[in-house]
């Protein structure tokens, strides 16, 4: 069983090269934006006060998000394996991971960081906001996100490189090279 997390920035490709993974690997593919997102589109309570974070470049509070991923989870598993992408993305979500696979007999396997320079993440988001109609892909809130990213996400880069699961890849080029560089290491795990 082969539990991958799959770390970056924002716009750093962890749903595009999820994509990709999920149908190599015939793993179950978590991604907790793609959830969030799902929730806004279909009105519920949740997704009114997701919306409120999204939009604003925040993070939905850990305690919140923590319940989701479980019952996301639960509602997958027991399986081969399961990509998660988008989360962590604190070190209270990263404990509260290790706690949840720890409690059904399982662990992470590895996490995997795409490393990519901040202009190319702006210029990227901004295109995908041409076309996604995400209205968290504006420049002012990508700068925010960007932000929240170093301040609460990257402390996580340390924390696995000390469980001694981090890999990191480059995270530019064409996306079957970043495929390929990926693949390499799940392939040793
Ligand atoms: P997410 O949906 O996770 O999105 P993301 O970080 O913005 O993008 P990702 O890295 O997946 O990039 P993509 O492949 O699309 O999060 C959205 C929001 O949800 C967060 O800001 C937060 O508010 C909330 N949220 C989610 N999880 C949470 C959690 N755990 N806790 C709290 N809040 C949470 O790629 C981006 C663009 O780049 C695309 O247009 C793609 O086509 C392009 N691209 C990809 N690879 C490329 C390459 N190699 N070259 C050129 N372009 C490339």
């Amino acid at each position: 069983m082969k539990n991958i997390v799959i770390f970056g920035a924002p716009g750093s490709g962890k749903g595009t090269q999820s994509a990709l993974l999920v149908e190599k690997y015939r793993l179950k593919h978590i991604s907790t934006g793609d959830v969030l997102r799902a929730e806004i589109k279909a009105g519920t309570e949740l997704g009114r006060t997701a919306k409120e974070y999204i939009d604003n470049g925040q993070l939905i509070p850990d305690g919140l998000m923590i319940d989701i991923l479980a019952g996301v989870y639960d509602g997958l598993c027991p399986c081969e394996g399961v990509i998660f992408d988008g989360f962590p993305r604190t070190i209270p979500q990263a404990e509260a991971l290790k706690r949840m696979l720890e409690e059904r007999g399982t662990s992470i396997s590895g996490m995997l960081e795409l490393d990519v320079p901040d202009e190319m993440l702006m210029e990227r988001l901004i295109n995908r906001g041409k076309t996604s109609g995400r209205a968290d892909d504006n420049e002012e809130t990508i700068g925010k996100r960007l932000n929240v990213y170093k301040s609460q996400t990257a402390p996580l880069i340390d924390w696995y490189e000390k469980e001694g699961l981090r890999h990191a890849v480059k995270g530019y080029g064409s996306l079957e090279e970043i495929n390929a560089a990926l693949c390499a290491v799940i392939d040793r795990l």
